[in-house]
């Protein structure tokens, strides 16, 4: 029970304590209440049709991501050609999956390719001092370590801290060409993206 007018803070610290900021600050009104009774339960959700996946029986795959500010990248390729990072900065390109920046990503090789209706377990490994949200497009997958999360969670995002690897698994369902992009946009738009081909 929280008394009409004391002030309650949101904290986001998912960066960790020292990076803590307030979201916003809420308080109980003194007005009445809407209802006489709380509302019942909700109803119960239908069943998640998303499929489990069989880890006992996966393909094993591996994505690393580098680049970026006092990071250990060196060279990467982007257009066919080998460039020093040196290059890759001045091309605004500064961020690789798997060694490789893409420009025109409807032409790019895909970085995975996955066989349908099998079980892929996929290494990530974040080489970067940065943290970085990778995004899959059509797929949910779980994370296989429950240090990195609640495994029966399914999700369409892994946060990967600084030099972070965790491993992801899906149920490689949905045939098609699929974007996977870090989520801080402009990660996205100096290299952080790449496609996985589910065939
Ligand atoms: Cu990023």
């Amino acid at each position: 029970d929280v008394a009409p007018g004391t002030p309650a803070r949101v904290i986001d610290d998912a960066y960790g304590p020292d990076r803590a900021f307030e979201v916003m600050t809420w308080e109980v009104s003194e007005e009445a209440p809407l209802r006489d009774t709380p509302l019942g339960p909700p109803e119960a959700l239908p069943h998640n049709p998303v499929a489990d996946p069989d880890l006992a029986n996966a393909e094993t795959h591996k994505l690393t991501f580098d680049g970026g500010a006092m990071g250990g990248m060196a060279e990467a390729m982007m257009e066919g050609r080998m460039l020093s990072m040196q290059e890759l900065v001045e091309a605004g390109r500064f961020w690789s999956i798997n060694g490789t920046v893409p420009t025109r990503l409807h032409e790019t090789e895909p970085l995975l390719k996955l066989a349908k209706g099998k079980t892929h377990r996929i290494t990530l490994e974040n080489r970067t001092r940065w943290p970085h949200p990778i995004h899959l497009h059509g797929h949910s997958f779980q994370f296989t370590d429950p240090r990195a999360g609640n495994i029966a969670t399914f999700r369409d995002t892994a946060l990967l801290m600084p030099d972070e690897t965790t491993e992801i698994a899906l149920v490689a369902d949905n045939p098609g060409k699929w974007m996977l992009h870090c989520h801080i946009l402009e990660h996205q738009a100096s290299g952080m993206m790449g496609v996985v081909e589910v065939a």
